[in-house]
């Protein structure tokens, strides 16, 4: 069976980006594979979900507030988990003209000359950028606010780690002790590229759409970014302990040992941190519950401590206020301004004439795929250039262009032509794909407020893409490992010639959804390194074995790809499943090496 998880590897190169929506690709779910079908190069990018054809709503709620929410809670509050609303209560204008022109995969096409939403741009002129045909907010003539994309990952690996141990104190929810960990949100947005000196206030954003602000520096009203805040120390009380029926958590492992009125001393000093981790566990990430309400804490929590450190205070809602630490309004209740699944940060002020982040087309996206975007007043510069063939000079049109970190693509316009706007200065390895051409990958360094040109030439190559070389291009000796593994042992059997075809008839579309998604990529890079010293013993004659953590990597890809991939594609793996399990794979590749 080893040989079969080398396969599962291969079979990961049909790498697609996670899904945003979980109800997007859903069993029964008619439409995506539709979509994919009229526009099969834009399997996986940001218009495969639900937001083409679906938008948010407002209602008013019981306290008479207006309540606006994105898309999947709208659908959740006006169709309803048992779907017994009315569907068409949750469809976008270009959703509509679909729907009337016949909720085909020609539907599509028909529809393609209309403007749908009224913002000027026709449904095709949209798609062609990457705009949504159904929100008049968003459209080609655009430019999104400087932004930086971080994954969960990035910020563990590259940025100052933080940990402290302190008091949430909460209004009506019950209060808790625990230990934090995460970055500095200052550490952060300077590494985000902040433009400190103009920067006038920080949002953080939850998929919701509740924010909070924050103050940059200290000395106002609101708690701060930058610099530490006053030491706090460990109130016990056995009446207030929720263990005896009271009001606050100390079950954390981190209250062990600890007594009334100890200093609690943390190293660096107490800080507003984007937090991670609680007690030595991944926060758990946030979802939208039976109620429709926002639960769990993660990938990301803004942390804010005490600006007046005190105890933990009874319940405002408690009958009992007769307690060592009754209700006190004007006490100090973090809690309340402690940001739960932060998926974007908003640097105020937004340079002029730039766009929003959508929280609605984007916000339960990056939950999925745990990520945080960070925009606003970031010192920034462009990215522009062209794509043409090298041979005959003549422009690629829709050729993918995607930075190696933050979250950056563009594709080219019929004349090869492509923009990156409000990209953080700093220096970036560019990937260029497109059908028929070898994939090329380049250096950039963005300056402020200039335009760096990056030009490519792409040779023709071999018809196809290569979406190994797009995962590790950069890596010649994994390259010439796998297509050794390609030519000495899958060549030598006839169903590995037939799964080595399959692979390529795919590889276009791999290539692309692996180019959008950096996320996908990194797991594969992440299976690639670490199957690569197996399969270099395996071509010396050792035969191929594969421990737990190496399967369990290349199994993260193929859950990925189970997940959103293109019928074309879905039925490929479906037959590679079958075959898995019915032992065909078994015993129908040859383990002889060349
Ligand atoms: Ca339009
Ligand atoms: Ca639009
Ligand atoms: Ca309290």
């Amino acid at each position: 069976m080893k040989k079969i998880y080398l396969l599962l590897l291969v079979m990961c190169f049909t790498g697609v980006c996670g899904t945003a929506n979980a109800a997007y690709h859903h069993m029964g779910e008619a439409d995506s594979p539709k979509f994919q079908e009229a526009y099969p190069d834009l399997a996986g990018t940001k218009l495969d979900s639900c937001t083409l054809c679906h938008r948010g709503g407002s209602y008013v709620d019981s306290s008479n507030k207006t309540r606006t929410l994105g898309t999947c809670q709208w659908c959740h509050y006006s169709y309803g988990y048992d779907a017994s609303g009315d569907i068409k209560e949750t469809l976008n204008s270009y959703g509509n003209d679909y729907v009337n022109a016949g909720r085909s995969t020609g539907a599509f096409a028909s529809i393609e000359s209309k403007d749908s939403d009224g913002d000027t741009y026709t449904n095709k002129q949209e798609i062609a950028a990457l705009a949504f045909p159904g929100d008049p907010d968003d459209n080609p003539g655009k430019i999104p606010a400087p932004r930086i994309v971080y994954s969960l990952d990035e910020i563990k690996n590259n940025l100052p780690l933080h940990k402290e141990f302190l008091l949430l104190n909460t209004n009506r929810s019950g209060d808790f002790y625990a230990e934090y960990e995460g970055v500095p949100l200052y550490d952060l947005l300077i590494d985000a590229g902040m433009d400190e000196a103009s920067t006038t206030g920080i949002a953080a954003y939850s998929p919701d759409g509740f924010s909070y602000v924050y103050d940059l520096n200290p000395g106002g009203k609101s708690y701060y970014v930058k610099g530490t805040y006053p030491q706090a120390s460990f109130y016990y009380d056995a009446d207030a302990d929720k263990a005896n029926g009271g009001w606050c958590d100390y079950s954390a492992p981190s209250c062990k040992g600890r007594n009334q009125g100890d200093n609690i001393t943390v190293d660096g000093g107490l800080k507003l941190i984007l937090a991670y981790a609680r007690d030595g566990a991944e926060l758990e990430q946030g979802y939208l519950d039976a109620e429709n309400k926002l639960n769990g804490e993660g990938t990301f929590r803004t942390v804010p401590p005490q600006l007046v450190p005190g105890p933990p205070d009874q319940l405002s809602t408690a009958a009992n206020q007769n307690v060592i630490w009754p209700y006190d309004k004007d006490a100090d209740h973090n809690a309340g301004f402690s940001e739960r699944t932060v998926v974007a940060i908003r640097i105020e002020p937004l340079p002029e004439g730039t766009a929003d982040f959508n929280w609605y087309e984007g916000g339960w996206g990056y939950v999925d795929d745990k990520k945080v975007i960070i925009y606003g007043n970031l010192k920034n510069g462009n990215i522009s250039g062209t794509v043409k063939d090298a041979l005959t000079q003549s422009p690629i049109e829709k050729a993918t262009i995607a930075a190696d970190k933050g979250g950056y693509s563009a594709r080219t316009d019929a004349a090869g032509a492509f923009t990156i706007p409000g990209v953080v200065v700093g220096s970036y390895t560019l990937t260029v794909s497109a059908s028929g051409y070898q994939t090329k990958t380049a250096s950039v360094t963005v300056a402020q407020d200039e335009t760096e040109i990056a030009d490519f030439s792409l040779s023709a190559g071999g018809g196809t893409t290569c979406p190994v070389e797009s995962v590790a291009g950069a890596d010649k000796g994994l390259l010439a490992l796998l297509r050794s593994y390609r030519d000495r042992v899958l060549a030598q059997s006839s169903l590995g010639k037939q799964y080595t075809a399959l692979y390529y008839i795919h590889a276009a579309e791999m290539t692309r959804l692996a180019v959008f998604s950096e996320n996908i990529r990194s797991k594969m890079a992440a299976a690639l390194c670490a199957v690569a010293p197996s399969i270099s013993s395996s071509l010396q004659g050792s035969g191929l074995s594969l421990n737990a953590a190496q399967r369990h990597k290349i199994m993260d890809c193929i859950q990925a790809v189970k997940k959103a991939a293109s019928p074309r594609l879905k039925a490929a793996i479906a037959q590679f499943e079958k075959d898995l399990d019915d032992g065909t794979l078994a015993t129908g590749i040859n383990s002889t090496i060349k």
